[in-house]
């Protein structure tokens, strides 16, 4: 990798960020050169060990001579932030490695935005050459929750004596998780976290079980992940929703000391080489669309719709109109704007 093709490609990462003019058409040629890349969504409860992981897992795919992007996912903070900057410390381990393509990304604001931002950066990342992509992202959110539907495989980190540990995993996380990390297992509480992350996903896939069949979570069709009981509880009563019957297993690591490391890149690989299905790819890429779809919108909402906004809501304070009548006439100005071609 020479050092105009790193440049070229933080350019484009740039260029991506700030949505210049004619950054769709950038992706859109890189895009085919994108497509080899194995993406794997990190998520789970914030100070879990998520970006100590990711660089442990770093490490370990450096060394089955893989190169690496990692998308590092903050909302919250662009530059300021003490979780940018703790990521920035955590990933030190790798700065220098021409292997090693590190991004952070924190587009606020737009809805679907964040998740939008990430997958095109990871796009630059994969056309720059590399062979897996981390996104770590705090499981805070939606907007957060919705980059983990984007990804290959999910991990999901959690750690023992952060309050509720387990419990305090946002509704939705659970299900989107293919692996788990049971992080600073050196600590007291793994087990019981170990535990409790067992119970819930037997609780889970019960009431998966009884759920009407195919019905998508949050609106987001995302239908993999917790088909099935997890390890060491009877497998036999598995149900057999979860492509390719893909049990999430749990992992105990010491991140800060690379144990159990070695355990959870097997865990990810199993996952990628059982669950790659035409079904699975469909279902990620069409989570995909919707969140570009929604980014789109948003812009809209946030551009060209605004003015009209507005001057709707000052006839219902006028009282001349309702809003029935004005969100309709939003709707129209909103078809017309597609149709004239923007
Ligand atoms: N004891 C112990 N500490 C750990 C372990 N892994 C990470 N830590 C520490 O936990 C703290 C948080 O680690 P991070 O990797 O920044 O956690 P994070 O989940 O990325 O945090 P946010 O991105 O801020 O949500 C740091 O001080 C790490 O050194 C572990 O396995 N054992
Ligand atoms: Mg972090």
């Amino acid at each position: 990798m020479t050092s105009g093709q790193v440049r070229a490609a933080a350019r484009a990462c740039r260029w991506v960020d700030d949505r210049v003019p004619g950054a769709r058409e950038l992706l859109r040629a890189l895009y085919p050169r994108s497509r080899h890349a194995w993406l794997i969504g990190v998520t789970g409860t914030p100070g879990a060990g998520k970006s100590t992981l990711t660089s442990a897992l770093v490490a370990r795919a450096r060394a089955a001579d893989l190169r690496v992007g990692v998308v590092a996912v903050d909302p919250s903070s662009p530059f300021s932030g003490g979780a940018i900057l703790g990521d920035r410390i955590r990933m030190q381990d790798h700065f220098g490695d021409p292997g090693v393509f590190i991004r952070s990304v924190a587009t606020r604001g737009a809805l679907g935005g964040l998740s939008r931002t990430a997958a095109d950066v990871a796009v630059v990342l994969a056309a720059w050459g590399a062979d897996v992509v981390f996104l770590e992202t705090v499981g805070v959110g939606q907007d957060e929750l919705e980059v983990t539907f984007l990804a290959d495989t999910t991990l999901v980190v959690v750690a023992p004596g952060l309050g509720d540990d387990v419990q305090a995993l946002k509704a939705g996380i659970l299900e989107c998780a293919d692996v788990f990390a049971v992080n600073k297992a050196d600590r007291p509480g793994a087990d019981a976290a170990v535990r409790d992350l067992e119970l819930m996903l037997v609780l889970s896939a019960e009431t998966q079980g009884a759920a009407q069949p195919g019905g998508g979570r949050h609106g987001l069709h995302h239908h993999h992940g917790l088909g099935a009981t997890p390890r060491a509880i009877d497998a036999s009563a598995a149900d057999t929703t979860s492509p390719g019957g893909w049990v999430p297993p749990i992992v105990r690591t010491v991140a800060t000391r690379g144990e159990g490391v070695e355990e959870l890149f097997h865990a990810l690989s199993r996952h990628r080489a059982q669950t790659a299905s035409p079904e699975r790819a469909r279902s990620r890429l069409g989570n995909r669309l919707r969140a570009q779809l929604r980014g789109r919108f948003a812009d809209l909402l946030e551009g060209a719709l605004e003015d009209a906004i507005e001057a709707s809501a000052a006839r219902l304070v006028e009282g001349v109109s309702d809003p029935y009548t004005e969100s309709e006439a939003l709707w129209r100005t909103l078809r017309d704007h597609r149709e004239s071609g923007s």
